[in-house]
Parts: structure tokens; C-alpha cells; sequence
């Protein structure tokens, strides 16, 4: 089993769409920058078609929507970037229409590739021996199946490249089917490749605030200091100003410019010992129509770009993004400002919280944050996230945040660390969530769970014993 008859499998799903028929078809696609990839895809297949569709962009399966799409008006429904997790409840649910689930996580039964002539067909990489959490992402499942239902659909196997890149696939350059995908992007005109600084925000920030803000990779003296960016820019005749208003951003400078810049920045790391000094150098991947300095131009900052549109609930302003529609274009950059307003007012909140014990709880080894309606709860992740990468945490600490969804009669909680020891913070969380009621998912390094509102305390005390005791069990294996 491999590749090509992961192929073949993905044929025999275009075929089972084309001999069904369908009126009218429901797209269900998960939240995040994968999911409204895959969403955009099989939208665009659908006009394609002349198909009328509905579309539901959701953070999880719940058997409240697999009740809807059950009621609704389709006869055809696609799952993307998720499905895999529950095939046997959404054959319970969804009684008399055909299904095709497009996903990449894990799958609930490792061994049944679906053959045809049944009535849920289930598309998954992990069936043929191919990792999903490396070698093809949700969007890029969408994009095979598009490309089997039409070869006129490989002009949208770059929006899959943004998704695999939302889904943290990409690791200067990609794997295994991510390479074909990226292939068909690049000879689409869509996409272009080139050498680069890979540094996060290349076009949408300037010079001196990329360097500040550069987490990954960590630049020893200039991470977090504005002024220390600047001097650094002075020190290799780099004028940081354009004009006498306006910032360089880093497609301004000239070769000769960038280059000094790398070299800089790989003297400073390798002075500090970092072993992968050079790795500021890689592939950049970008989208050949967006003019330089458009957050849409670099397929990273593309993905952070529909992961925040995810996030605050404005998934179809990302999906227009990707389809390249002027005006919703247009709102998803506005978004993403927001966005990033809504998470430096998180950040704000956290640290005028220091010291308040209500919300603040600091153990050796740990840090919970219970934000409870303070901060968005589809922002706490980011925030514990940012938390963890930056240098006012202790290294080896457990961050934990908190966050109500009074509607849902929830809380939303969020598990990352912050340090180099090797903890499954799954496992984690999974153990807390035991204590009191709850569900938990996730992966080793990002976890999180939902508790019932009223668990609040009993869920905090949990945490505190479990997360020293973790704390404890790793000095001593260590
Ligand atoms: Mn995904």
C-alpha cells in the first residue's frame, strides 16, 4: 500500500460523486487554516460543477450537527479535514445520503480503506501507509480529490500548500504527497519558490519589528528589543527607514543588503551556539499574484491569516481570501488586525493579572491562567502558545489557560510547556480531565479540553497536584 493506490482510492471518490448526482450538497470543514482551505477547494469544485452547496465550518463533529446535516436539505455531504475521528457515528447519524470523508487525522479503524459501492466513503492517507501529520494535510486530500474530479481544478493545489502550511507541515520544504501537491501549485503559475530569510511577517512588518519579533528562530540579543534591532540594522548600513515616514520591510532591501542581514543574524546565533545557526536561510513560498508587502503574498502568513478569520468566527472572509475575491479579501485582512489586537489585549490582560491570585495561579512548575471572560476563548491556545515562546516564562514550566464559553455552560482550557524535556502534554491533560468531567484532545505539544462551568475550581485544584506531580516525575527521569 503507498501512493498510488492512495490514488486510486481518491479516483474512485470523484467517481462516486460523479455517479451520484447530487442536488444539493452540505461541505462540513474544520475551523482552523486546513479546514477553510479544504472548504475553498471544494467549493470552487463544486461551482465547478453547478452544484448548489451549504458549507458548515466547525471546530468539532458534535452529534447536534451531524443531527443537522441529517434534517437539512442535501443529498450529498462532504467531510474535510475532519470525519476520521467518528465514520461509525456519522454513518448512525446521517442515515440516507451519501457521504465522502476527506481527512487526514487518524483514522477510528486503522485497517478499512472503504471499498466502493458503499454508502460513507472515507479517504484517508493513514489507510495506505501515508502520514498525515507530515506528508499530506487535510486541504491536500481536498486538492487530489478536486484534481480526480477535474485536471481543470489543479489551479487551487496552492491553496492546499497554504493549508499544509497552516497544519505546521511544512519544514524547509515538504515530504512525501505534500511534494506533488506543491509540484502542480508551481507549474499552476499560482505559486512561486524561492531562497530566502525566513523570518514570520516578512511582508507585512517592518525590518526592525520582524528581528523583534522573531521567536522561531530565537535571534540571542535582538529577540524582543526593539531598539537592539535597530542598532543591528545600523551596525550593517541597513537604513531602516524608507522615506522619511515609512519602515523598510525586507523585500526592499537589496541582495547585497539581505545577505549582510543573514549573515548577521547567523553570526549572532552561532556566537550563542545554536546549532542550526544557518537555518535562517530556506525556501520561501509564495503566492505569485499578491503584490510584495500584502499579508496574503507569503503562504505563512496567508495560513495565520485564515487561522484567524477561524478563530474569530469569520471563516468565510478566509475562504474568500483564498478564492481571490476582492472584497472579502479585502475583510480578512482586516481580520487578521484585529486578530492581532484581540491577542496583544490578551497578553495586556495576562500581565496586569501577575499578581492577582484570582486569576493567576503560580506554582514551581506551572502557571494557570483563568481568564474566564477576560479573553476569548478561541484566542486562550494562541496566548498560552505565545506565553510558552517567550523569554518571562521559567523554562520547564506547565502553562495552563482558562477561558469561559458561558453559552455553552463551558470552559475552554489550553495545556502547552514551556522548556526542552520531552512531555506529552496529551497524556496531561488527559489525566486532569479524568479527575473531573470533560473532554480532552490535542496532541504532545498542545493539548486542550472542555470542562463544565461549575467544575471550575474542582478542575484547578486537579491541576495544581497533577501538574506539580508531572513536574516531579520528569526531574527525577531526567
Ligand atoms: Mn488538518
Amino acid at each position: 500500500m503507498g501512493e498510488i493506490e492512495f490514488l486510486e482510492q481518491v479516483e474512485k471518490a470523484a467517481e462516486f460523486l460523479r455517479e451520484s448526482k447530487p442536488e444539493r450538497v452540505r461541505i462540513v470543514s474544520h475551523l482552523d487554516a486546513d479546514g477553510i482551505t479544504s472548504a475553498a477547494i471544494l467549493i470552487r469544485v463544486m461551482n465547478r460543477l453547478n452544484k448548489l452547496y451549504n458549507i458548515s465550518v466547525v471546530q468539532s463533529v458534535t452529534p447536534e450537527l451531524l443531527d443537522l446535516v441529517n434534517s437539512d436539505c442535501s443529498d450529498f455531504v462532504v467531510f474535510s479535514d475532519l470525519g476520521s475521528g467518528c465514520i461509525s457515528k456519522i454513518k448512525e447519524k446521517i442515515k440516507d445520503k451519501r457521504v465522502i470523508v476527506l481527512d487526514h487525522h487518524v483514522p477510528e479503524k486503522e485497517n478499512e480503506p472503504n471499498a466502493q459501492g458503499k454508502r460513507v466513503m472515507s479517504i484517508n492517507p493513514h489507510f495506505f501507509g501515508i502520514d498525515g501529520n507530515s506528508d499530506i494535510s487535510g486541504s491536500g486530500v481536498a486538492y487530489l480529490f478536486a484534481n480526480a474530479v477535474s485536471r481543470k481544478n489543479r489551479d487551487l493545489a496552492h491553496i492546499a500548500v497554504i493549508g499544509a502550511i497552516g497544519d505546521m507541515q511544512e519544514n524547509f520544504g515538504f515530504s512525501g504527497t505534500n511534494r506533488r501537491i506543491l509540484k502542480h501549485a508551481l507549474e499552476s503559475g499560482k505559486l512561486e519558490e524561492r531562497r530566502g530569510i525566513r523570518l514570520f511577517g516578512s511582508h507585512s512588518r517592518p525590518i526592525h519589528k520582524l528581528l523583534e519579533y522573531s521567536t522561531e528562530p530565537y535571534i540571542p540579543g535582538i529577540t524582543g528589543s526593539e531598539s537592539n534591532a535597530i542598532q543591528l540594522l545600523g551596525r550593517i548600513g541597513i537604513n531602516p527607514k524608507k522615506g522619511t515616514n515609512d519602515w523598510k520591510r525586507l523585500f526592499d532591501l537589496s541582495d547585497e543588503e539581505a545577505r549582510a542581514l543573514a549573515s548577521a543574524i547567523i553570526m549572532l546565533r552561532t556566537r550563542s551556539g545554536a546549532s542550526n545557526a544557518e537555518s535562517i536561510i530556506g525556501p520561501l513560498y509564495e503566492i505569485k499574484d499578491e503584490k510584495p508587502g500584502s499579508p496574503l503574498k507569503d503562504a505563512r502568513e496567508f495560513a495565520t491569516l485564515l487561522n484567524a478569520c477561524g478563530r474569530l468566527g469569520l471563516s468565510s472572509y478566509g475562504i474568500g481570501a483564498c478564492l481571490n475575491e476582492a472584497k472579502l479579501k479585502k475583510k480578512s485582512i482586516e481580520t487578521l488586525n484585529s486578530y492581532r489586537k484581540e491577542i496583544i489585549k490578551g497578553l495586556k490582560w495576562v500581565k496586569k493579572s501577575a499578581e492577582d491570585k484570582q486569576h493567576i495561579i503560580k506554582g514551581e512548575n506551572y502557571m494557570i491562567i483563568n481568564a474566564q471572560e477576560n479573553i476569548m476563548p478561541t484566542m486562550i491556545g494562541t496566548i498560552a502558545s505565545i506565553l510558552a515562546k517567550s523569554n518571562e516564562i521559567p523554562e520547564n514550566t506547565f502553562i495552563l489557560s482558562l477561558a469561559h464559553l458561558p453559552e455553552n455552560g463551558k470552559i475552554k482550557c489550553s495545556l502547552r510547556y514551556c522548556g526542552n524535556n520531552d512531555v506529552d502534554l496529551k497524556e496531561v491533560i488527559d489525566y486532569i480531565v479524568a479527575q473531573v468531567e470533560g473532554e480532552s484532545g490535542g496532541h504532545k505539544n498542545a493539548a486542550g479540553a472542555f470542562i463544565p462551568l461549575e467544575k471550575e475550581k474542582q478542575f484547578i485544584e486537579s491541576a495544581m497536584s497533577a501538574l506539580s506531580m508531572f513536574g516531579y516525575e520528569e526531574k527525577i527521569t531526567n
